[in-house]
């Protein structure tokens, strides 16, 4: 009878009885199918994760919140082709996370605060693909109409229920001597419209996020079932 870990040093796999072997051989593939659930279930729930790192969270409508790019650094380089005016938004960045959950009309806009020269582009993605290499295929709307301290807007008539993100952004990755804050600055986003919104952070796992997970203790479960 093995009472302690001293009594099995030594001995190998083989030293022990077919039952024993079995036991353990079922142990491992349960562990195994555990860990391999857990991992695909993880996986699934974050199959939709953006590389976006969201500041603010705007919960309802009308929405208006005053920050600054200055010191941010630029989680987005570039835009897929046509989404925006420009594909280059070089500059630091904030983004905005939002959950609509009854579609309707929504118009973003981004002011620049009077003075600063602030040239901001502004786009709305749906988070799956973009990336900081600009390969990203999230981005399907944006503006960049405006040049130095003019606002940046579009509307967008209806949003499929989901997670999407606002990025303030902009052109430039640096200043010129003649307009120095043109990539970066204090502004105003103003969101309005009548689309639902709800909270994106309290969201419930797919059913086959759950069901993935499940069958890693189905596995457990059956294993002990034929060892009883
Ligand atoms: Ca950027
Ligand atoms: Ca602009």
């Amino acid at each position: 009878m093995i009472a302690s870990n001293e009594d099995i040093k030594g001995l190998s796999y083989w030293d022990f009885s077919p039952k024993i072997k079995l036991i353990v051989t079922q142990n491992i593939f349960a562990a195994k199918c555990f860990r391999m659930a857990l991992m695909i279930g993880v996986v699934a729930m974050l199959g939709h994760a953006a590389t976006i790192q969201p500041t603010h969270t705007i919960l309802s409508l009308d929405y208006s919140n005053t920050d600054t790019t200055v010191g941010k650094t630029s989680q987005v380089n570039s835009l897929p082709f046509g989404a925006s005016d420009f594909q280059t938004v070089g500059g630091g960045d904030v983004f905005y996370i939002f959950l609509v959950v009854n579609p309707g009309t929504m118009t973003f806009t981004a002011t620049p605060a009077v003075g600063s020269g602030f040239d901001v582009a502004l786009y709305l993605s749906n988070g799956n693909a973009i990336d900081n290499t600009g390969l990203g295929t999230g981005v399907f709307i944006g503006s960049d109409v405006g040049i130095e301290g003019d606002p940046d807007t579009f509307t967008i008539a209806n949003l499929d229920p989901g997670t999407y993100y606002i990025g303030v952004d902009s052109f430039y990755s640096s200043g010129a001597i003649d307009s120095p804050n043109r990539h970066q600055g204090e502004y105003t986003l103003t969101v309005s419209g009548t689309a639902v919104l709800g909270d994106p952070f309290a969201p419930v796992p797919e059913p086959a996020s759950w069901l993935t997970i499940g069958a890693g203790f189905v596995a457990i479960g059956l294993n002990r079932w034929r060892r009883g």
